[in-house]
């Protein structure tokens, strides 16, 4: 397949449709209506069909015009290795053994590598990976715990694992702290804290290519209830495992973007990187149990990007730090790079039906973060 980054792409082209990959690869258009590449729009707007479904069924659940405005087509797991749907909840939670003093040690290994994924379909990006998949893998700890993670750089570049958490300057992922050549190797060593929905990311520079090249990662701490008796049924809910938090419903939500020629705008924008994923395939939920969203912006060249709820509000824990919500009844946050926290949502009293979340930069939304619940009786 030829690449796509020998073809310019830019980000009206593809909001006007206009987009027809060469050699064969598939079209992106904005219209699902029509067969890929059978349509020329030359005007902003024009052409779109507004009374087609965002889903090619049921549309009365006021997806509206949103819904008609989505990439074409499919992308399997064939080039990526990864669903972005089983994604939402793989948590990586290494291998757990006891210290002399009974203290839990929790050790991952994380292996760089470069490696091309499809982030429409037909349009691919050659990523720097963590893991061979952007974002990286979720790693997921308890306060308190010993943690050990190994980094292997297997890439073509020098990398890192910078972590946003608490630690010594030895193991901050900068030059002299973890920052290796290829074929060399360093284990990060520090306790997990503070509680919260954090990220890991390579530091090496220029930092914003290895970041838009996709290293990147969320870095969950869930709290230790026994520290935390006065709020300890809401630490229990968030901690991995417990019956608690087997009521919840728990999803990884990284929203980024790609700049596919390389001109320091990005095409595309999504959560978990591939466009409209949650679109064609609506994640879905029980009615009966309430929602948490581990939100992360990794997005590169834009100063902000924003989480926006439709026909529902709910509580935010800006970087999930605090077992009380930071903002309480709100359809909307926003968050700068590597700002990130915990959304808590209940559909309990809702008429089951499709739900859509978005970024509310209108233009971030068409070029593919748009996504949908599907909330349903399942009990
Ligand atoms: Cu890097």
């Amino acid at each position: 397949m030829k690449n796509i980054l020998q073809t310019p792409v830019r980000r009206r082209q593809v909001l006007t449709g206009s987009l027809a990959l060469a050699g064969g690869a598939a079209a992106v258009t904005l219209n699902r209506a029509k067969p890929a590449g059978a349509t020329s729009h030359d005007g902003d707007d024009e052409g779109i069909d507004h009374s087609s479904h965002y889903h090619g069924d049921d549309n009365s659940h006021g997806s509206g015009r949103h819904g008609d405005m989505i990439t074409v087509g499919d992308v399997g797991t064939e080039i990526n290795g990864f669903d972005p749907t089983d994604l939402l909840t793989d948590w990586e939670v290494g291998t757990v053994t006891k210290g002399a003093d009974g203290q839990t040690i929790r050790s991952f290994t994380v292996t760089a590598e470069d490696r091309e994924i499809e982030i429409a379909p037909g349009v691919t990006f050659p990523a720097w990976t963590f893991n061979g998949r952007v974002p990286g893998p979720t790693l997921r700890a308890t306060e308190g715990d010993q943690l050990r993670i190994k980094f292997v750089n297997n890439g073509s570049h020098p990398h890192s694992m910078h972590f946003h958490g608490i630690h010594g300057a030895s193991m901050d992922g900068l030059q002299g702290s973890g920052l290796i050549d290829p074929g060399d190797e360093f284990t990060y060593e520090f306790t997990a804290k503070p509680f919260g929905c954090h990220l890991y990311h390579c530091h090496a520079f220029p930092l914003r290519a290895h970041m838009h090249k996709g290293m990147y990662g969320a870095f969950i701490v869930d709290p230790d209830p026994a520290k935390h008796t006065e709020d300890f049924s809401v630490a229990n809910s968030r901690l991995l495992g417990s019956p608690e938090n087997a009521n919840w419903q728990e999803f990884i939500m990284v929203m980024n973007a790609f700049d596919t020629n390389f001109d320091g705008a990005n095409e595309f924008y999504m959560v978990n990187s591939v466009a409209h994923h949650y679109m064609k395939h609506p994640i879905v939920v029980d009615r009966a149990k309430k929602i948490r969203v581990y939100l992360i912006n990794a997005t590169e060249f834009d100063p902000i990007n924003s989480f926006h709820l439709h026909a529902n509000f709910f509580d935010y824990y800006d970087h999930g730090t605090t077992l009380t919500p930071t903002l309480k009844t709100v359809d909307t946050i926003m968050q700068c790079q590597a700002q990130r926290g915990i959304i808590e949502i209940d559909f309990s009293e809702h008429e089951p039906g499709m739900y859509m979340f978005h970024a509310h930069q209108s233009e971030f939304a068409e070029l593919g973060w748009m996504s949908m619940f599907d909330v349903k009786d399942l009990g």
